[in-house]
């Protein structure tokens, strides 16, 4: 029995060698140490000796067992082992691709713009004042000096809350320096910027919401002149220290005298009959200002000597105009190739 014992181990050694697969090497395992295999048909064999030859041939047995045993174990964690390998190497990352680009956000444009605007008047001594953009009908209108047959409170023109005539989504800022007038006595210097609200027909220069920065400034022998100097200094700061201010004479209910401020075109420097932006005029509608109208103090219990100016831009209109932009819908519809440029 020891010589044949020799044998298998001689021939399980020369069997497992070459075993390149873990099938094969089940099959080999199954062979030599499964239910029916041939440690167990020796070990049947071992029963039928005497007791003597039993325990004598059961340790030679056990040892080469054991041995061969510990063999297909290091093979098998060998041929694991190098199963993984291959599968790592299949399936291998590359960490030399570049990685997935990393998105930096910016401000909006039109945040940028509002944040100059802010910034240039908080300088010159503004604070920035908010309100709500749900109004009453007294702070958008009334005590703004707007008879009740303006054509900007039809419902044309406006948008009112249903089931509650009296509120309505402001259609400028004013009604915020109304609210400061009514909270705090003069001195008044403020900017009120946000959203506003005005039913149109929406093109690429009209849009239903958009963004105002209006100002106010309230003292004793407040000026037209102090509004001339504001306005253009604010207007150098805004668009360069060469550019021109023109007033010219307009109407708003709320103050008097009115003007529209047109700056000089920075685009084609006054110099282009073609020019796409000021269309030939040299000249850029910028903003609506003029001197608090009395009834508008009178609105908010202000003395009747006091005086004011007051001015309002669009902060669209600034960005269009100073990034070259020609289709305001581009501000709201949240491209990423059109954001990513400012
Ligand atoms: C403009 C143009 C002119 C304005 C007036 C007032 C107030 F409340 F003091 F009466 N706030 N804003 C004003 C004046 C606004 O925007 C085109």
């Amino acid at each position: 029995m020891t010589a044949h014992l020799n044998e298998i181990e001689k021939n399980f050694i020369s069997e497992l060698s070459p075993i390149a697969s873990l099938q094969d090497l089940e099959e080999l395992r199954k062979r030599y140490f499964g239910r029916k295999g041939i440690f167990n048909d020796l070990l049947d064999k071992l029963k039928k000796l005497s007791s003597e030859q039993k325990q004598k041939e059961g340790q030679a047995l056990n040892a080469v067992k054991e041995s061969l045993e510990k063999s297909l174990q290091s093979k098998l964690k060998q041929l694991e082992e190098t199963q993984l390998r291959a599968e790592l190497e299949k399936n291998r990352e590359d960490w030399s691709l570049p990685a997935a680009p990393l998105l930096i956000g910016s401000s909006h444009p039109l945040t940028q713009i509002l944040e100059e605007v802010m910034e240039t008047f908080v300088s010159m001594g503004f604070s920035v004042a908010e309100g709500p953009e749900i109004e009453t009908d007294e702070n958008n209108f009334g005590a703004l000096n707007i008879p009740p047959d303006h054509p900007a409170r039809d419902m044309h023109d406006t948008f009112y809350i249903r089931g509650n005539p009296q509120h309505l989504m402001r259609t400028h800022t004013s009604p915020v320096q109304i609210r400061v007038m009514r909270s705090q006595k003069p001195p008044v210097r403020i900017i009120a910027p946000g959203r506003v609200y005005r039913h149109e027909a929406v093109d690429a220069t009209h849009s239903s919401v958009f963004h105002q920065v209006e100002g106010l400034a309230v003292d004793e022998n407040v000026s037209f002149a102090d509004l001339k100097g504001t306005i253009a200094l604010a207007c150098q700061r805004l668009f360069g220290k060469n550019v021109q201010t023109r007033f010219r004479p307009s109407y708003f209910p709320f103050v008097e005298p009115g003007a529209e401020v047109d700056i000089s075109c920075t685009i084609c420097r006054q110099s282009q009959s073609n020019c796409p932006v000021c269309k030939g005029t040299g000249w850029i509608e910028m903003m609506g200002a003029g001197m608090v109208h009395p009834n508008v103090f009178q609105a908010v219990g202000y003395p009747p000597e006091i005086t004011g100016f007051a001015f309002g831009m669009g902060i669209e209109r600034i960005a269009m105009i100073r990034y070259g932009i020609s289709d305001m819908r581009l501000f709201y519809e949240n491209h990423l190739d059109f954001l990513s440029q400012f």
